[in-house]
């Protein structure tokens, strides 16, 4: 069943692939990001019908508060909520890491995606909707130079199984999705580097924002009464590798 999802996120990637798939799908989407041309754009290819833009950076809680009082009425409904938000910045090791990329990635990972989720539960509430959220593999599987983002990935995994204990008798739903590689501009962001990004995905075949949208659609249409609490999803060509261990 089609209802209104708010989509934190959507200028790119997996954000973007979910807007397009769903109002394909015969929802409405607010999508929301930093960059007005690619909301814009959103709404200009998707139809303002089905289509709201809301710009703000998820550290603003002003600009948030904003955005999410001024709904227009035929988007005020919200159904889901789809946490996307997010990035990985840098990949040294921690001992050499970067302190204020640390912070965005903790402001944008944690406390943007808290603030939104605290601001919309009331909505959610009442409509007995349901709330997605973007972690990761990195979540459960530490890697060198995952340190913070894995720290942050593991904290939204953790955040969504407690608030389907809070939120118990609600009837909302909550979902922890965890995504290996999909290729979208996270490694270009993550690296600042567009080789960096071709060589990671080259010759790989990771999986692509449309493969993650999907997957959420199946998810926010299942029946009422079920809840998957995580689901955990890679590329074939992508797997586990064993401990390191240092010798003297
Ligand atoms: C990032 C997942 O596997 O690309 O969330 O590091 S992976």
């Amino acid at each position: 069943m089609a209802g209104t999802a708010f989509i934190t996120g959507a200028t790119a990637g997996i954000g973007a692939a979910c807007a397009r798939r769903f109002v394909a799908a015969g929802w409405k989407v607010i999508v929301t990001g930093r960059r007005a041309d690619r909301l814009d754009a959103l709404v200009a290819e998707l139809g303002a019908d089905n289509v709201h833009a809301a710009r703000f950076d998820m550290r603003d809680d002003a600009a948030i508060d904003h955005a999410v009082s001024t709904l227009p009425a035929g988007f005020a409904d919200i159904d889901l909520l789809i946490n996307n938000a997010g990035l990985a910045l840098g990949t040294a090791p921690a001992q050499q890491a970067d302190l204020a990329q640390w912070r965005q990635m903790i402001e944008t990972n944690v406390t943007g995606l808290v603030t939104i989720t605290h601001k919309l539960l009331p909505i959610l509430i009442a409509r007995k909707g349901g709330i997605i959220n973007l972690s990761s593999v990195a979540a459960t599987y530490p890697y060198t130079g995952g340190n913070v983002y894995g720290g942050t990935k593991a904290f939204v995994r953790q955040f969504s199984l407690g608030l389907r204990s809070d939120l118990h008798g609600t009837g909302v739903r909550v979902t922890s999705i965890e995504p290996g590689m999909v290729e979208t501009e996270f490694t270009l962001i993550r690296t600042g580097s567009k080789a960096a990004s071709d060589s990671l995905y080259g010759g790989v075949m990771p999986m692509t924002g449309e493969d993650i949208a999907e997957t959420l659609l199946w998810v926010a249409t299942q029946p009422a009464h079920l809840n998957f609490n995580t689901i955990e999803l890679m590329p074939v060509s992508q797997s586990f590798a064993g401990f390191q261990v240092a010798r003297d």
